[in-house]
């Protein structure tokens, strides 16, 4: 199977591993494993933040940073595709018991000028603003990269009015490597970010949640009521501390296969695609020209070996990763060329 889905479903490698069973471990809710400890100082370091907390999962880091930064009540502005407010379970309301003012953009990147109109002071009839959530890379806008004159000026415009931003960097090291830039330069601007070692960096689980040591030290005590104190977890902090020294060299290979897969689908009948618009590791196509269900085509694909997930009814998704090579690619695109084919001479004829 040629695993196109996301960059989740990498397999830790034979270091990771090895690292995994070599691993010194303690009571992580002590404070003591030392692994976990090793990570985090890395982390915040590769951010640029004061302290680092390991979490178990992108979506648990976001919570805790919605609950850092908000108070009961508020707005939190986002994009409209965001993950936090599409594939989270409500956890903004649920945790926070804040609400969504949600911003359609073309491409996932919010502007100042859009958020600056939605900002909203106390008065006594709105839900005052409380943060701006920044996807950066954009998932379901297809892998789209903040520039980062427009995350400074959001940052800027947000903090002289008292509103929070936060980074859901799950997929930053995309980011750093498509802009050439370090991954604390791109997080400098936000007073927290949240990255994923558990997509293209490859290792089997865990996040990270970095800001200020003040609200770090809180954000632990949310884990916990999360159910997110994990004892001996310098297991999984080995393997993450591994796919930090190891993995953001190669994203760009990643970056390579997706605009091989963006340029070869561009080339096809039914399917709409920008592919200068794709910028790392993430292809999203329309093919509601196609005369096929997104779902329909996916279901055909797998019949062929290739798994490709639809993401609504008119757009796949194909994300590369580092157990998707170029001949997998190659071998993608025939199979979705095969699938497409019938349907543009019609179908029906046959
Ligand atoms: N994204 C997953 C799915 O949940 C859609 C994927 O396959 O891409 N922020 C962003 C931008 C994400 O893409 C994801 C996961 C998360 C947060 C949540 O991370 P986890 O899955 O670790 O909770």
């Amino acid at each position: 199977m040629i695993d196109l889905r996301s960059d989740t479903v990498t397999r830790p490698t034979a270091a990771m591993r090895r690292a995994m069973m070599e691993a010194e471990v303690g009571d992580d809710v002590y404070g003591e494993d030392p692994t976990v400890n090793r990570l985090e100082s890395r982390a915040a370091a590769i951010t640029g933040k004061e302290a680092a907390l390991f979490v178990p999962t992108g979506t648990m880091g976001n919570t805790i940073a919605v609950k850092l930064l908000t108070e009961h009540g508020q707005e939190v502005i986002c994009d409209s595709r965001a993950h936090l407010l599409d594939y989270e379970m409500s956890m903004v309301a649920w945790f926070s018991g804040c609400v969504v003012r949600a911003i359609p953009t073309a491409d996932g990147v919010l502007s100042w000028d859009e958020v600056r109109r939605l900002i909203k002071p106390v008065n006594p009839y709105s839900a005052p603003t409380g943060m701006v959530e920044i996807e950066n890379t954009h998932n379901m806008a297809g892998g789209s990269v903040y520039p980062m004159q427009t995350v400074r000026q959001i940052a800027e415009g947000a903090r002289e009015r008292g509103v929070k931003v936060h980074m859901d960097g799950a997929r930053i090291f995309n980011a750093a490597a498509a802009l050439g830039m370090p991954v604390k330069e791109i997080a400098a601007p936000a007073d927290t970010v949240m990255f994923c070692l558990s997509k293209g960096l490859g290792a089997p689980a865990g996040s990270i949640l970095a800001g200020p040591a003040e609200l770090i030290a809180k954000g632990r005590l949310y884990r916990k009521r999360l159910g997110g104190g994990m004892r001996q977890v310098g297991v999984l902090a080995a393997a993450c501390l591994v796919a930090l020294d190891e993995s953001p060299r190669r994203l760009e290979e990643d970056h390579r296969n997706a605009r091989f897969l963006a340029a070869s689908l561009a080339r096809m009948a039914g399917v709409r695609i920008d592919p200068a618009a794709v910028a790392t590791n993430i292809v999203v196509f329309d093919v509601s020209a196609a005369g096929l269900a997104p779902a329909e085509i996916s279901a055909r694909l797998k019949q062929r070996g290739v798994l490709l997930n639809a993401i609504n009814d008119r757009e796949l998704r194909a994300v590369t990763h580092y157990d998707v090579s170029r001949e997998d690619c190659l071998r993608a695109v025939e199979a979705i060329a095969e699938v497409l084919a019938p349907v543009a001479v019609g179908e029906v004829n046959g």
